[in-house]
């Protein structure tokens, strides 16, 4: 699927599945590395792995947000490719505002969620479909993804088209809340979800508008390690998440920024070259702070 038949599948459907997206010889590299980040399936089901515990009984818990241990993970999250999905859906200069690697594996939780739209933590609003004020998210696999790990699945917008924006949850048959968000849901729509599975490299782009859930981990002794990356446009301020700076501090990220392209560091906030921000003494201040960046394209 080219990028304008991605564009057509998610305006109509509210996301795209596009399998394989992300070429297996720039994924091997960085998966190589997910050891740096989270135990391995044998090392947590052997129960080997000294982090096994913080992924028992709490889906979220494994989850790391960026910049990763791994740099080279970190730099998958801006891969050019992604960045010309996000740009192609969005149809403009693309910001990364969210970032996370999740780690899960089969049984340490109950990882089956209810139908529900993410736009409640990535936006103050509530989401448009106005062009340049969409937000894009994307599952990004870093290995083969059948049914029994666990793919996210997707309903299409042309059954939720109508719903309100609140309530938020479409609660399974036979589950009870009395939250604002949540709602009893018409078992069709569960009818009518659609697998995510894939095989590694799978990008599923899909708006935060749209109806989703995470499903369970049945594998014996599997484990399913993924990205959701959550690009808006520049300047779309209403939409985030996170804010970058609070670990500019760290080893992690001034890796990730030495290795990173102009593009992609503009992905993340950094000023394009030419901008008024660049002077000599930004310049010369930015040169301490990142000693191994080189700073020629800003010049
Ligand atoms: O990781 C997944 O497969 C989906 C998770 C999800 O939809 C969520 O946590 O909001």
């Amino acid at each position: 699927m080219d990028l304008k038949d991605a564009t057509r599948t998610w305006l109509t459907e509210g996301f795209v599945i596009l399998p394989g997206f992300l070429p297996a010889e720039d994924l091997a590299p960085a998966v190589q590395e997910l050891d740096l980040m989270f135990p391995t399936a044998d090392g947590f089901h052997d129960g080997t792995d000294p982090r096994r515990e913080r992924f028992v009984g709490d889906e979220f818990a494994g989850i790391d947000t960026f910049p990763f241990a791994s740099t080279r993970i970190s730099l998958l999250a801006v891969h050019q490719r992604v960045l010309e999905l996000a740009e192609a859906l969005l149809d403009a200069d693309v910001h990364l505002y969210g970032a996370e690697a999740w780690a899960k594996y089969t049984g340490a939780c109950d990882y089956d969620q209810d139908l529900h739209r993410d736009y409640l933590n990535h936006t103050i609003l509530v989401p448009s479909t106005t062009p340049g004020c969409r937000q894009v998210e994307m599952f990004v696999f870093l290995h083969d993804v059948p049914e029994e790990l666990g793919p996210p699945h997707l309903v299409s917008r042309r059954h939720t088209v109508d719903f309100p924006a609140v309530p938020n949850w479409l609660l399974r048959p036979g589950r009870e809340s009395t939250f604002r968000f949540d709602t009893p849901a018409d078992p069709s729509l569960y009818a009518a979800e659609v697998s995510g599975a894939g095989p590694a490299g799978t990008v599923i782009a899909f708006d935060p508008g749209t109806f989703h859930r995470g499903t369970q981990l049945t594998a014996p002794r599997g484990a399913r390690y993924s990205m959701q990356l959550c690009f808006r446009p520049t300047g779309m301020e209403w939409g985030h998440r996170v804010g970058w700076a609070v670990k500019s501090f760290t080893t992690e990220w001034t890796e990730f920024v030495s290795r990173a392209t102009p593009r992609q560091l503009q992905t993340l906030g950094f000023p394009p070259p030419g901008h008024p921000y660049w002077t000599p003494e930004t310049l010369a201040g930015t040169a301490l702070r990142y000693p191994d960046l080189d700073l020629r394209p800003w010049q």
